[in-house]
């Protein structure tokens, strides 16, 4: 039984998805492990090369949506998809070769101790090489302020790149359907009790493709962080409750 699931949401990523699943060629010498793409109606050649590239490995799977619907909801299908068959870590990482396949191993190794492993640019030895410094300053800033909001132990409480215990998916239930998805993850994580391990890392500029990411999609944060920030006022009313 193969352990190992990563989930790789992707849309027009035509110019990535090879030379990511070339990576994982070699990484599988290593770790056995399956890919699970989901291509969320990319308009581009990105669902014909994931079919090509999985109709000759049967380590590669791919979800696929008619139409768009978020980066949140097609990790949320990709992770029911994991736990439905049985994987025992579930990881989630970009597929525009962003990051680095070969810290999994680190990872695995992190979550022989802890319940999540996130890969981290704010642990020490992390950082971000070459990323546009406006991208650079909105990620330090958000995530002071979401630390600061919500009282979250993580550094980097926006990565997108996490392996984790199945458990902790089968616990946690986040709703997010974009970007915030990531942040919503860590919140509910810690909230659980679960222990998070940050493994540093340098997160690489993107040079295949672009971005997808706007600045329209700063404003769904706020509705998304009301949420979480009355949720930890009722976890800290109930805990102060239950101490009188
Ligand atoms: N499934 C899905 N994946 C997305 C969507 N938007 C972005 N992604 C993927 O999520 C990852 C991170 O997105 P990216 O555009 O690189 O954002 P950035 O790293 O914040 O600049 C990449 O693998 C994208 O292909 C989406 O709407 N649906
Ligand atoms: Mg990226």
């Amino acid at each position: 039984m193969v352990m190992l699931a990563v989930v790789v949401p992707c849309y027009n990523e035509e110019r990535c998805i090879e030379a990511l699943v070339e990576e994982f060629e070699k990484l599988r010498a290593k770790v056995e492990l399956h890919l699970i793409f989901v291509d969320d109606g990319s308009t581009d050649a990105t669902g014909e090369l994931l079919s090509a590239l999985a109709a000759q490995r049967d380590w590669v799977k791919v979800l696929a949506h008619k139409r768009n619907q978020g980066i949140g909801a097609s990790l949320r299908d990709g992770f029911s998809y994991a736990l439905a068959h049985g994987y025992e870590l579930i990881a989630q990482m970009d597929c525009d070769l962003t990051h680095p396949p070969e810290l999994l191993r680190e990872m695995m190794r992190a979550v022989e101790s802890h319940d999540l492993a996130v890969a981290s640019r704010y642990a020490a030895g992390g950082g971000m090489g070459g990323v546009p410094w406006h991208r650079v300053l909105l990620s330090r800033a958000g995530n002071r302020l979401f630390r600061l909001l919500l009282g979250l132990s993580t550094k980097d409480a926006t990565s997108g790149f996490r392996l984790g215990r199945r458990e902790v998916l089968e616990r946690i239930e986040p709703s997010s359907s974009g970007f915030g998805i990531q942040l919503e993850m860590t919140f509910l994580a810690e909230k659980a009790g679960f222990s998070i391990a940050e493994v540093p890392f340098i997160l690489a500029a993107r040079e295949k493709g672009s971005s997808k990411f706007r600045a329209a999609h700063i404003l769904s944060y706020i509705p998304l962080l009301l949420r979480l920030m009355l949720r930890r006022g009722y976890l800290l009313l109930n805990t102060f409750a239950s101490k009188v």
